[in-house]
């Protein structure tokens, strides 16, 4: 195990998107760390706004922040609001980095994306990868706001010698993800639905796209603790790859989801919405060799945010909301 660099305990640590599918991940995680938490609702503090966010990093002087704040959603909500995910991801991320630096914090960790990568990027895609070809069109504009999280990082520590460092998630899943069937994510879509067809006893569900594209899956307490252990053991310019190792195709996880919620109809391809990149998965060789390994299998992390789905009785309740905290 690599030495402790940066120790958490006795530290004020602000998770920024804490209501987030990932910023709630890692305030579960930190909890088991001996720090005290910081974190700011909306109304306390608008994010987009720069002088609340610095009021309120001058008032309560935090020691780390992981950032995980951020306007979120699935391939079609990308595509149809490219302005808010560039702008509302870009001006956060600046508002909060600049800020950080301003109050003196220690250690910040920025998260960003696996679609930051070239859509035809050499598979595992390597951190070096970045920058080397054209984006993916459905979501260039969450990618380049992402894209520029990571340079503000090496830009503070080149210039300030700032410890910022950065992590790029695979596509994750986990309790309090966003299951509206417009905004969502592919895996809570798939849970949706199967779940769904299966209540009102239909024929079939619906996947769009050809099904072909291959996609990881990272559970999101996975991605939590690989944050918090970066945050300790990790210092560096480059951005670190942040994944399970195995990917699949979409029809394969249909069908997977299909297996586990327990319906047996058929599965249609909705050939009129995009596919997106053809593949992104990731080499985290990188963090493997930093000492951290994913502990959820993804039928056993399916199966448990399936029954988290259930608890949270998600039928009926639609959220429209793609503001939901770090990706993704
Ligand atoms: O998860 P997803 O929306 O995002 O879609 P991306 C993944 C794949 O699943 C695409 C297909 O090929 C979709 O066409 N898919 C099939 C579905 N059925 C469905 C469905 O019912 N809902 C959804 N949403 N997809 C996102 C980016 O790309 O990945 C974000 O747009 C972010 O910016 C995230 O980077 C990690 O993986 O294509």
């Amino acid at each position: 195990m690599p030495e402790v660099i940066y120790s958490l305990a006795g530290k004020r640590v602000y998770v920024a998107g804490h209501r987030g599918m990932v910023g709630s991940a890692l305030v579960r995680r930190l909890v088991a760390e001996d720090c005290e938490l910081l974190t700011a609702t909306r109304s306390e503090v608008d994010l987009t706004r720069q002088s609340e966010v610095e009021a309120w990093m001058e008032k309560n002087q935090p020691d780390a922040v992981f950032l995980a704040a951020a306007r979120v959603g699935g391939i079609l909500a990308n595509d149809t609001y490219p302005a808010d995910f560039l702008y509302d991801n870009l001006i956060l991320e600046a508002n909060i980095i600049h800020a950080a630096h301003k109050v003196g914090v220690e250690k910040l960790l920025f998260l960003g994306s696996s679609c930051i990568y070239p859509k035809f990027a050499d598979q595992p895609i390597v951190e070096e990868a970045l920058l080397t070809g054209p984006l993916e069109p459905t979501n260039e504009w969450y990618a380049i706001a992402k894209i520029a999280g990571i340079k503000l990082c090496q830009a503070y520590r080149k210039q300030h010698g700032s410890d910022f460092i950065s992590a790029m998630p695979t596509n994750l899943f986990g309790p309090g993800d966003n299951f509206d069937l417009n905004s969502s994510h592919v895996m809570p879509a798939l849970i949706r639905k199967a779940h769904e067809a299966k209540l009102n006893n239909l024929p079939e569900i619906t996947i769009w796209g050809t099904g072909t594209p291959r996609r990881e899956f990272l559970h999101v307490d996975d991605c939590a603790d690989a944050c918090v252990h970066l945050m300790k053991v990790y210092s560096g310019d480059t951005h670190v790859n942040v994944g399970s190792g195995e990917d699949l195709t979409i029809l394969e996880l249909a069908r997977l989801v299909c297996k586990i919620v327990g319906f047996q109809g058929a599965i249609v391809k909705d050939l009129s919405k995009p596919d997106g990149t053809p593949r992104k998965m990731m080499s985290s060789e990188k963090l493997l060799s930093l000492g951290w390994f994913p502990k959820f299998e993804l039928r056993q992390a399916i199966e448990s945010v399936y029954r988290s789905f259930l608890e949270e009785s998600h039928v009926g309740v639609i959220s429209t909301n793609t503001r939901t905290g770090a990706d993704c």
